[in-house]
């Protein structure tokens, strides 16, 4: 009973949320934005990646919302290149909510563009809260090795795009591709998976054409 208990208390967390994030989803479609939750474990190169595609939109405009546990950082060096970024500091909690996305969105006037979410670094409960989205992106990286969808499948398996960077650094690492798209495919059969590297800049074109192409 007590068992049960714990479900029901999770679920209406969860329906709260999807609500809020249904709310939110609606108003970024009405005021012409299109969201994109980039999610990834910590020093995964959401922030660089972020960047990278931003130079590349640049007849569009461009918002972040950036999540982390503690610090700035990442919002300073984006408004540092012209980008309309806001920080949310969690405080310990280890993904984003929709409220947290309300009350962000709400201070950023947001208005015909896209706008990134980056979510805290964690490949766990971020792909469990939608936070209004249109699209998730997963950021993978090829230091992290090649066994991450097998362990950590529900970011692979909710994923619209799926990133794999760091490629530059695939000469000094036993990263097993074969095994890797294995395990992608095995849970997503349909998200694009596009190599790049935010050091050599390969592969950002069709990244940036995949969301032109969702912009449409
Ligand atoms: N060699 C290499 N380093 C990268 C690449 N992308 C990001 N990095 C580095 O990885 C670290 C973490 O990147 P960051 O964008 O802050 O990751 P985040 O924590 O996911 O936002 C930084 O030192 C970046 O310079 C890449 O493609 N190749
Ligand atoms: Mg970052």
């Amino acid at each position: 009973m007590p068992e049960n208990k714990e479900i029901e208390i999770m679920r209406s967390v969860y329906d709260k949320n999807d609500e809020v994030a249904s709310q939110i989803n609606s108003s970024f479609t009405r005021n012409k934005i299109f969201a994109i939750n980039v999610m990834g474990a910590p020093g995964a190169g959401k922030t660089s990646t972020i960047i990278e595609i931003i130079k590349r939109l640049e007849d569009v405009a461009s918002f972040v919302i950036e999540g982390d546990i503690e610090a700035d950082f990442d919002t300073k060096l984006l408004q540092s290149l012209g980008v309309k970024a806001i920080q949310i500091n969690t405080g310990g909690a280890c993904h984003l909510d929709s409220p947290l996305i309300g009350k962000a969105a709400a201070e950023l006037s947001l208005k015909n563009g896209v706008l990134f979410i980056e979510n805290i670094g964690n490949l766990v409960c971020p792909a469990e809260f939608q936070i209004g989205e249109h699209v998730k992106m997963l950021i993978s990286t090829v230091t992290e090795g090649s066994d991450k969808p097998y362990k950590y499948p529900l970011a692979f398996e909710k994923a619209d795009i799926i990133i794999l960077n760091k490629c530059d650094l695939l000469p000094y690492l036993d990263f097993d591709e074969n095994f890797f798209m294995k395990g992608v495919r095995a849970l997503n059969k349909t998200a694009p998976l596009i190599k790049v590297s935010c050091r050599t800049k390969e592969g950002f074109e069709e990244a940036v054409k995949w969301i032109r192409d969702k912009i449409k």
